[in-house]
């Protein structure tokens, strides 16, 4: 059978990676070629990302790959809602602003207030997150924005680095809150409310679309002579979900896990009724029509955050917590107090203990172990309300992402849950990358995205209860950490 290599370049909040991915006969075998870590950079009284640190790396993890032989295409997904502004010749105007940067304290607010919640919901059906593109761009300096030509979504920039082309890529375009899911368009009614210029925003393809070659000096800085440049879900929680390893239509969700734990079902269309917008649930696009009618919880951030804070290791922070009994205290981890970066998270965490008079957890392990506690007793309210508002039972939860490779909280998962949890694929991301990359190629036909992963990944079963089990492994995947 034909087999193609492809690469996927996946840049979380927390880190990125480059993949090489070889994919023919219903397989996949993906290769880590390069890792470094991302994270927000304060300055100037703001927080940004750096984004042309990203491209260094990117360009050096095509370079590596570059050493493997012929590659056919190319793609980058990123995490969703932040954008860089560019002119009409194609410079970027000043920096990429980060989401959790404090530019946008009460913004979100504000637009509510002025366009009305139900008129936003309902041109949107994205949930209220205050980082929203949206909001971003009303938080905006107006001679910023006066002299900016095109805005791109950061994979969107970077594929526009790559090969030149000013697209953006329809899962991570739906993340705006500036996007109509019924029209498959921008929701030009709210664009102009919010008094966005309309030439501002990009044409929207979708996933799958070859962008064209590299350009020359990439080609050549790299040695990536022949590669197409095709866009995957580009929203990395598209390209995750686009890879969950079920079976069937319906009776399962998902969990994206990592810096944000993405809880959810795939619809076939968007659900805009009261009941979802009650909940506060968001509606984004997902590969070949679905939508990802989904959640975000505050997910492993505020671990991160502790972690960093204390200077110590997730597996020795991980196994303290496992030690601990049940039935210690529990936050609200999507309290907006847990949204920005700081050093003081364990003390947040303890201050929300206190203030809802239950015992303090002191050290570093019981602070985890809250933050687990609370992460999956969130997931299973979130259930119960996809539950009703689907009107679909859910049997099984499947947790993919960096944060599947927690022992702990995929169990505490399914103890709250009381539905078994299937964890894994840890690259998750780079899978669903590199599949919607190889089937614009022809070399997935015959197979769905999720037979291959399933044939090429490791999955270990989580049973309510009962201790960790393993479950039936399969071979012929190579996911390497
Ligand atoms: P993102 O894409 O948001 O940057 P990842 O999918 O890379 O996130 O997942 C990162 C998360 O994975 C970390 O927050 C960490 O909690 C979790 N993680 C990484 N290694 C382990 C491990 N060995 N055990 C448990 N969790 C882990
Ligand atoms: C996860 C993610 C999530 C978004 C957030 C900003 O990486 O893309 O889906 O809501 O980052």
């Amino acid at each position: 059978a034909e087999v193609t290599r492809h690469v996927a370049i996946d840049l979380g909040a927390s880190s990125g990676r480059v993949a090489l991915g070889t994919v023919g006969g219903g397989r996949l075998t993906v290769e880590v070629l390069h890792r470094f870590p991302n994270g927000g950079v304060p300055v100037n009284g703001g927080l940004q990302w750096d984004v042309l640190g990203l491209w260094r790396e990117v360009l050096r993890g095509l370079t590596l790959a570059a050493a493997h032989g012929e590659i056919a295409s190319v793609g980058v997904n990123s995490w969703a809602v932040d954008y860089g502004l560019l002119d009409a010749h194609g410079e970027l105007l000043g920096g990429v602003h980060h989401y959790r940067s404090p530019r946008l304290d009460g913004v979100m607010e504000r637009i509510r207030a002025e366009l009305g919640e139900g008129a936003i919901y309902g041109a949107t059906g994205i949930q209220f997150l205050p980082f929203n593109t949206l909001y971003q761009l009303a938080a905006e300096r107006p001679e910023r924005v006066a002299a900016a030509d095109t805005l791109l979504l950061v994979p969107d920039l970077l594929h526009f680095w790559l090969c030149g082309a000013r697209v953006t890529e329809r899962t991570n375009a739906s993340t705006t809150q500036l996007y109509d899911p019924h029209s498959g368009g921008w929701a030009w009614e709210l664009v102009d409310a919010a008094g966005i210029p309309r030439a501002l925003l990009p044409r929207i393809v979708e996933p799958g679309t070859d962008l064209g070659p590299l350009r020359l000096e990439v080609a050549a800085e790299t040695g990536l002579g022949a590669a197409r440049v095709i866009a995957p879900a580009t929203h990395d929680t598209a390209s995750a979900v686009a890879a969950v390893p079920a079976t069937g239509e319906g009776g399962w969700a998902y969990v994206s896990s990592g810096t944000w734990s993405l809880v959810g079902v795939e619809s076939p269309r968007p659900v805009l009724t009261d009941a979802a917008r009650a909940l506060n649930l968001t509606n984004e696009a997902g590969i070949g029509g679905t939508t990802r009618l989904l959640k975000n919880v505050m997910g492993l951030w505020i671990v991160q955050e502790c972690r960093r804070a204390w200077n110590a290791d997730f597996a020795e922070l991980y196994a303290g917590a496992a030690a601990l009994p049940a039935g210690g205290p529990v936050i609200d981890p999507d309290d907006a107090r847990f949204l920005a970066p700081g050093t003081d998270m364990p003390a947040r965490v303890q201050a929300a203990c206190r203030g809802s008079g239950q015992p303090v957890p002191r050290t570093p392990p019981e602070i985890v172990r809250c933050v687990l506690d609370s992460l999956a007793q969130r997931i299973a309210e979130v259930l119960d309300g996809l539950e009703a508002v689907t009107g679909t039972a859910i049997h099984t939860l499947y947790v993919v992402g960096g944060g599947s490779q927690g022992d702990l909280l995929n169990q505490l998962t399914a103890d709250a849950t009381g539905r078994p949890v299937v964890a894994g694929p840890v690259e998750a991301t780079l899978m669903g990358n590199l599949l919607v990359q190889a089937r614009a190629c022809g070399s997935v036909a015959g197979y769905t995205i999720r037979d291959v992963v399933r044939a090429s990944s490791d999955l270990q079963t989580f049973v309510p209860g009962v201790a960790p089990a393993r479950a039936t492994r399969h071979t012929g995947a190579e996911v390497p950490r």
